[in-house]
């Protein structure tokens, strides 16, 4: 007998406030229609679906809301509610995916996660794969977008701190933030990014020593410490001429290959235990060409190997 089937479980997120561009609520429709779900059982996955979260029935709280942060309120009980979820979800042992949505939902998604890691005593490290640093704090912010924000408030940065309302907040340590294919950092926010040593692997060093040398360095830290890692992968970590459909694209993104090759160098590894898809925008998409993207790239982080690609004119076409 075969061991039972390794578990995911899909969470929706539709939030798109955190962002300036309205159209990240459709990612996590857009990527089911990329085959999503389909992908995940092929590669053997028992995978359960718990549907797009809503917060229109989720009260508001009281207190005062930080200066510079758009949203706040909205996001507030985005926020905490993904991080509860999280949380359930992480507990009964299945790889949560959660599908944005913009990448304010990671501040609820990795707390949740990060939440569970502190009862089970495995450290938890956090890949975040995004052409930015998202580590503003009201007081750094130029824009007052929360999506900017995230990172910082997961190492526990101060200035957002009744976020999570009566949700326990598990922040983690700077030390085990990675940053990985930054190429687009404000000036206070990079300061900050120095003062706490956090580690940065921008787009110039993938240049310079290749994405192979860099990911195992990552994965190296994570094993020797026995620990897990969470990847939350913005779509503007790749280049706009792969992935047009994102609202905050920069120029010199990662190709193709080395996008995958991350994605199946982390699959070898076993570490992650946990992944966010945000900032998808099917409005700003070509065809679902940026979806579909998205999908084959979750589907090496799972299993598929690139010399299993069909060659679609070598297929036989069906008879009628
Ligand atoms: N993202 N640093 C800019 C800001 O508004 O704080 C851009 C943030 C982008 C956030 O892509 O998830
Ligand atoms: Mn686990
Ligand atoms: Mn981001
Ligand atoms: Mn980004």
């Amino acid at each position: 007998s075969s061991a039972p089937a390794k578990k995911i479980a899909v969470l929706g997120a539709p939030i798109e406030i955190g962002a300036s561009q309205m159209g990240t609520l459709m990612g996590p429709d857009a990527l089911r229609t990329a085959g999503l779900l389909t992908l995940l059982e092929g590669l053997g996955f028992a995978v359960e679906d718990h549907g797009n979260l809503s917060v229109k029935n989720v009260p508001a709280l009281e207190d005062t809301p930080p200066e510079n942060t758009k949203h706040y309120r909205e996001i507030q009980r985005w926020i905490h509610t993904i991080s509860s979820r999280a949380y359930e979800l992480a507990r009964t042992g299945a790889i949560p995916i959660f599908l944005g949505g913009d990448h304010s939902l990671s501040m609820g998604s990795v707390n949740g996660v990060a939440r569970h890691c502190r009862e089970t005593g495995r450290e938890l490290f956090v890949m975040w794969l995004d052409a930015h640093a998202d580590y503003n704090t009201p007081a750094t912010t130029i824009t007052g977008n929360m999506h900017g924000m995230s990172a910082a408030f997961l190492c526990g940065e101060a200035g957002l701190d009744s976020l999570l309302g009566r949700e326990p907040r598990a922040p983690i340590d700077s030390s085990r933030l990675e940053l990985f294919g930054t190429r687009s950092i404000d000036k206070l926010e990079k300061d900050l990014v120095k003062l706490r040593r956090i580690s940065v692997v921008d787009m110039r060093k993938i240049d310079e020593f290749g994405v192979s040398v860099l990911i195992r360095r990552v994965i190296d830290k994570v094993k020797a410490v026995d620990g897990v890692l969470h990847l939350s992968f913005d779509v503007d970590f790749l280049d706009p001429e792969v992935a047009p459909g994102v609202g905050t694209t920069v120029p010199g993104g990662a190709t193709y290959r080395e996008a995958h090759l991350i994605m199946e160098l982390l699959h070898d590894s076993g570490i992650v235990h946990s992944l966010d898809i945000v900032e998808l925008n099917p409005f700003l998409d070509e065809r679902g060409r940026t979806a579909r993207s998205v999908v084959e790239l979750i589907g090496s982080l799972f299993g598929q190997q690139i010399s299993d690609r069909p060659t679609p004119t070598n297929a036989i076409p069906p008879e009628h």
